[in-house]
């Protein structure tokens, strides 16, 4: 994508929105909680998914200034949910590089206060691709938002080859397991048996779990007679904007 150049006006012009998708549980469909998904609104180009702006955000120096507009956006949805009657959390993607960065705990706290939020309301969903060799300050400043309450979420879980380590190094609240082991779990063994270990090690660990990618009901029902009791995905909800989830959330499905 050839669109770094307009990076700052995106940023100083509110052009990165966030879409929320829905974590239901899978037994009731009840909502429990929300994802926020980035998107950018541009003026000519429409619509843009992460995958296609994410990498020049972070090699742009402005990763701070993104990541604080999707975090007050997620805070604000979060209050007006609460404020309807809603009090679920909101769980928001942090790219690797904010977690070397000693401000960010910071940052967050501050922004968790002026919403009047409060901290285990936020979730923090952090990807497998940390390196061994970054975690000792990836610690310093998880450990931070963690004392103070903030739960914290291992994304994509299972497909790093360091998931084990990182959760050893790393103590979160919450494990997701990755799309592909729901995608295929009705035809391979391995990833059922992928899903179950997680299952089982998040009971032992007292870990929440959540099966992202959902989207058909036998997928469902199976991560269900797996003891997989969170999830997300098409068969749900796609991702929408606060005010139509709000809209959901009042209709009760
Ligand atoms: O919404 P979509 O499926 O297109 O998201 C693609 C990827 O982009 C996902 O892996 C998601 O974790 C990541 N992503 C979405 N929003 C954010 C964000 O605000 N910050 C970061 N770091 N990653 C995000
Ligand atoms: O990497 P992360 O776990 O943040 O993934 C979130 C991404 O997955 C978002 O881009 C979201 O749009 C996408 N997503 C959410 N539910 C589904 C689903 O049921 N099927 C597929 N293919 N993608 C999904
Ligand atoms: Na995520």
């Amino acid at each position: 994508l050839t669109l770094g150049g307009e990076l700052p006006r995106a940023v100083a012009d509110h052009e990165f929105i966030v879409n929320f998708q829905p974590i239901v549980d899978l037994g009731t469909g009840e909502v429990t909680s929300a994802e926020a998904l980035a998107r950018w609104h541009h003026p000519t180009h429409g619509l843009i998914d992460p995958l296609r702006f994410l990498e020049a955000v972070e090699r742009s120096g402005l990763l701070p200034a993104f990541a604080e507009a999707i975090l007050d956006q997620a805070l604000i949805a979060a209050t007006n949910w609460r404020d309807a009657g809603f009090d679920i959390p909101v769980a928001v993607n942090v790219s690797p590089r904010s977690l070397l960065d000693a401000r960010f705990p910071g940052s967050v706290l501050a922004r968790l206060r002026t919403h009047d939020l409060p901290p285990d309301r936020l979730v923090l969903e952090l990807t497998e691709t940390l390196t061994l060799s970054q975690l000792d300050v990836v610690d310093r400043v998880l450990s931070r938002l963690r004392d103070e309450g903030v739960r914290l979420a291992l994304d994509d879980f299972g497909t790093g080859y360091s998931s084990l380590s990182l959760l050893s190094r790393i103590p979160v609240h919450e494990l997701k397991i990755d799309r592909s082991f729901v995608t295929t779990m009705e035809s391979s063994a391995e990833a059922a048996a992928v899903i179950r270990s997680t299952v089982d090690l998040g009971r032992s660990l007292n870990l929440d779990v959540v099966a992202e990618g959902v989207e058909s009901e036998p997928q469902r029902r199976a991560l269900w007679e797996l003891g997989c009791v969170a999830g997300q995905g098409h068969l749900f909800a796609r991702p929408m904007p606060a005010g139509t989830l709000l809209a959901t959330l009042q209709r009760g499905s």
